[in-house]
């Protein structure tokens, strides 16, 4: 599929969506599956394409993982199951899959090559290498292991004692399961917090790990078992339906069970602020991840200011909340979001590029993005860039266009959301 049109509808969106699996969650329940002892099953696991590059390389580490429609079931026989792969391991998009993957081969004795697409190919990997290296694992890569592709031979690590220079979920999250491996105990320091999935499946499989404050501390040698996790909607793709249903007249949608992790829920504060009438019902007290129930109408909106430690909680949804902020009163300002800069596309410049085709007033700065509501949105040809948070939010942006979108690569939203037009357009009827 090269480009798809979109024609105004002037519809409202109406109706209650089961929001697919947690991105985050479902690559983690593989890869804890994998280095368990025994086996998981795993209900409600995405199979959009970044986790799929997940179970391929796992499989070619060794792993039986059996998949039916409702279920994914993994054979794990601990980190010493893995057994050196024959062939080259191919993360595709999945910026998630080759740091955390680096972290468990980090501390497995024998050699791997890595690559994954093109976008894969420009993102930064010496945030997680370096310190792996300094844990002991050899190294080697485009640009002295800057950038795939990658090689790495492991084993015999020794902890280590890192601030991480940036919030990052995923190079704390490599550096963890490295620790997982090392003789003695790791520390961690973060910045600000980042999404804490790891740590939590630590302690479902039956690890330790603590905290206090920003400090996290694992030990070596731990051994892990299998078990039943059931992943929770992923709050990241819920966004576009919440803000559809913000900035779309007369709209009013359901979605449910999806994940309230309070390191994730950055974009219902934001809502909040904005004056959004958004509703959380029916939250379940699960201590593995929190869910729930939400309820979004159309109302007035307003803009804000999002920076700080707020960031690292939205991180993924700022393209979604730069269009929310298109059609709000007054102007938002998003700051200290540099990281947007090395995701699948430089979401700065992709936002900014793309909303000003649509007739958006929007600026990009050093750092985030300065967005002048109140706009009335056009249409025309837009791209995803092979980014799908771009491709999705577009595809909303759509929908309060007076005229027609053709939205050029929209094949890279199954990245994450597969199920995301059928979705969409269910909302119609
Ligand atoms: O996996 P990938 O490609 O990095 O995906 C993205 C996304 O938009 O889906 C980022 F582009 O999400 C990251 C997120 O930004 C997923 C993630 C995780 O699962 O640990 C953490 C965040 O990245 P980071 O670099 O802040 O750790």
């Amino acid at each position: 599929m090269e480009s798809i049109k979109l024609q105004p509808t002037n519809k409202a969106l109406n109706g209650e969506l089961e929001i697919p699996g947690d991105k985050s969650i479902s690559h983690r329940s593989v890869m804890f599956g994998s280095i368990a002892k025994g086996v998981t099953k795993v209900t409600n696991f995405l199979p959009g394409d970044d986790c799929l590059s997940t179970i391929s390389c796992f499989r070619k580490l060794g792993v039986k993982i059996e998949e039916s429609e409702n279920l994914l079931t993994i054979y794990g026989n601990g980190f010493d199951g893995l057994k050196e792969p024959d062939e080259i391991l191919d993360v595709g998009n999945s910026g998630t899959t080759i740091r955390l993957l680096l972290g468990i081969l980090a501390g497995r004795p024998f050699y791997s090559s890595i690559i994954g697409d093109q976008s894969i190919g420009k993102r930064p990997m010496t945030r997680v290498t370096e310190p792996l290296r300094q844990m002991g694992a050899t190294i080697n890569g485009r640009k002295d292991g800057a950038f795939t592709p990658l090689s790495i031979s492991g084993g015999g690590l020794i902890p280590i004692h890192y601030k991480l220079p940036v919030a990052s979920a995923q190079v704390k999250s490599a550096l963890i399961l490295a620790g997982l491996q090392a003789n003695g105990e790791s520390t961690i320091t973060e910045p600000a917090k980042s999404r804490d999935h790891t740590e939590r499946m630590i302690r479902k499989f039956g690890g330790e790990i603590q905290k206090d404050n920003q400090v996290i501390s694992v030990n070596g040698n731990q051994t892990l078992k299998g078990t039943e996790i059931h992943v929770p909607g992923d709050i990241s793709s819920a966004a576009f339906f919440l803000v559809a249903g913000a900035i779309v007249t007369g709209s009013e949608i359901v979605l449910k069970n999806v994940g309230l992790n309070p390191t994730r829920d950055g974009i219902i504060e934001v809502m909040n602020k904005m004056g959004a009438s958004l509703d959380i019902t029916q939250q379940t007290g699960d201590s593995f991840e929190p869910m729930g129930d939400m309820k979004i109408k159309f109302s007035k909106l307003k803009g804000t200011v999002i920076e700080g430690e707020l960031i690292p909680k939205l991180i993924d949804e700022i393209p979604i909340i730069a269009l929310l902020a298109t059609q709000a009163e007054g102007i938002t300002v998003i700051k200290n979001a540099e990281e947007l800069k090395v995701k699948e596309t430089n979401r700065i410049d992709t936002v900014v590029q793309e909303l000003t085709k649509l007739g958006a007033a929007i600026e990009a700065t050093n750092d985030g993005m300065i967005i002048y509501g109140g706009s009335s949105l056009t249409g025309g040809t837009v791209s995803s860039h092979g980014d799908h948070r771009i491709g999705m939010m577009l595809a909303i942006a759509a929908q309060i266009c007076r005229g027609e979108v053709i939205l050029e690569n929209p094949e890279a939203i199954s990245v994450s959301y597969p199920n995301f037009f059928a979705h969409l357009n269910s909302l119609k009827n």
